[in-house]
């Protein structure tokens, strides 16, 4: 693949703009995407499951599968979990096979919308009883987070009402608050707890944590280390995501993400495929936070319904690549000049201009130097692994976390 000649011509032409080009290649070798189990097992819509022939079954599948984009992409390198979608009886040996895979268990996400139970919702249901087994299932996940090493407690609710009336929006928050400030001291030390909103779905009057706002005050009021998700399909068409990122970034409070791409709801397309202007917004926003930014957590959220898993999972990561790659060549300083002087446009043209480059050259050129193949979707195409997992694995219906 002869690329060489362009990623001279680039790295040339970013150089005279005083961006450090050797240094922009540090960062991207350092990049950090965490894919999630629930995305390597089959999953699709309320309407229908399809069926893939080679999708993972259980979660020592789905981390051999994680492994496997991590082997391509080189940035890849932990698994989110679900429980009890991914739960095992001997949370060691997961550990080990994931070690073994070149990958670790990254944030652990209870399931609180599952079960019968939960049918008013789970820390908010009026219910005490039902309210102390969600804290209860909780507090067993911040016990595996130990067992698997993880540092994320990652957290959404099915929680809200379908009628106005139906139960007391105001006393559904104290039991949200209270209840989570319960299960906080129970994560391992040092370990972060990421409140993840929704505006709507499963349920349709109000969600108990509908918006950032919402997550953020339940944030400050639990403790430090509990901080907010953004997942990108959870907002009302039209909604500034990157403009909330730099808020919470600029508060202390962007925990982490979920990426996707929705066009409607929470379609959970694959990342940067419709909104690729949309994540280098979030993506500038990051970059220019600098050391803010340092402890953010990027996994994948979707439930890829007609797509070939793998293929899927790996143009993911290579779209928040190219985002990061675009965001980290923006010239800053003319930015900040433009943005002085009031150049209202000009200011916007160094966005736009990065964005308009192509950064494949100097992708190629990162993923040379960290001994990849150039082109993982290349490699993944011409490669085995696909057809072998699919004549081993066969079809399967029931792979955990089935609908997205
Ligand atoms: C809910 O839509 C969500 O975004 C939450 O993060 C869940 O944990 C995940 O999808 C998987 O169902
Ligand atoms: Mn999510």
């Amino acid at each position: 693949m002869d690329f060489k000649a362009d990623y001279e011509r680039l790295a040339e032409r970013l150089t005279a703009k005083g961006i450090a080009v050797e240094d922009v290649k540090a960062k991207l070798k350092q990049q950090h995407i965490e894919t999630p189990s629930w995305g390597y097992g089959n999953s699709g819509t309320r309407f229908k499951v399809f069926a893939w022939r080679g999708a993972a079954r259980n979660i020592y599948e789905k981390v051999a599968d994680a492994g496997y984009i991590h082997k391509l992409t080189g940035i890849a390198p932990s698994i989110a979990i679900h429980i009890p979608w991914d739960k095992v009886d001997d949370w060691a040996a997961l550990t080990q096979a994931a070690a073994q895979a070149g990958i670790r268990i990254g944030a652990v996400n209870p399931n609180l919308f599952q079960d019968d139970q939960y049918k008013l919702g789970s820390i908010c249901n009026p219910s005490a009883g039902v309210r102390e087994e969600a804290i209860a299932h909780m507090i067993e996940c911040c016990e595996i987070m130990g067992k698997v090493g993880s540092g994320l407690l990652s957290l959404w609710f099915a929680d809200g009402t379908n009628y106005a009336g139906q139960d007391s929006i105001r006393e559904r928050k104290h039991r949200l608050e209270e209840g989570l400030k319960q299960v906080y001291p129970h994560m391992p030390a040092g370990a972060r707890m990421l409140i993840e909103y929704k505006f709507f779905e499963p349920t349709f009057y109000h969600t108990d944590l509908a918006d950032w706002g919402m997550a953020y005050a339940t944030a400050l009021k639990v403790g430090d280390r509990a901080q907010v998700l953004v997942d990108t399909g959870h907002h009302a068409q039209g909604t500034n995501i990157a403009h909330i990122v730099a808020f919470l970034l600029d508060e202390g409070r962007l925990g982490g993400f979920h990426l996707n791409a929705r066009r409607y709801a929470d379609d959970d397309l694959i990342v940067g495929t419709n909104n690729p202007f949309e994540l280098f917004e979030i993506y500038v926003e990051l970059v220019s936070a600098g050391e803010r930014a340092k402890d953010v957590a990027y996994m994948i959220d979707q439930s890829h319904n007609i797509e070939p898993k793998l293929e899927a999972m790996l143009l993911s990561v290579l779209n928040c690549q190219t985002a990061y790659a675009r965001a980290l060549i923006v010239d800053y300083k003319t930015l900040r000049e433009r943005q002085q002087a009031g150049d209202v446009l000009g200011a916007h043209r160094v966005l736009v201009e990065a964005f308009d480059t192509d950064v494949r050259p100097l992708l190629m050129q990162v993923r040379t130097e960290m001994g990849l193949h150039p082109d993982p979707i290349a490699a993944y195409r011409a490669d085995t692994y696909a057809q072998k997992v699919a004549e081993e694995r066969g079809i399967a219906i029931s792979a955990g976390g089935a609908i997205g």
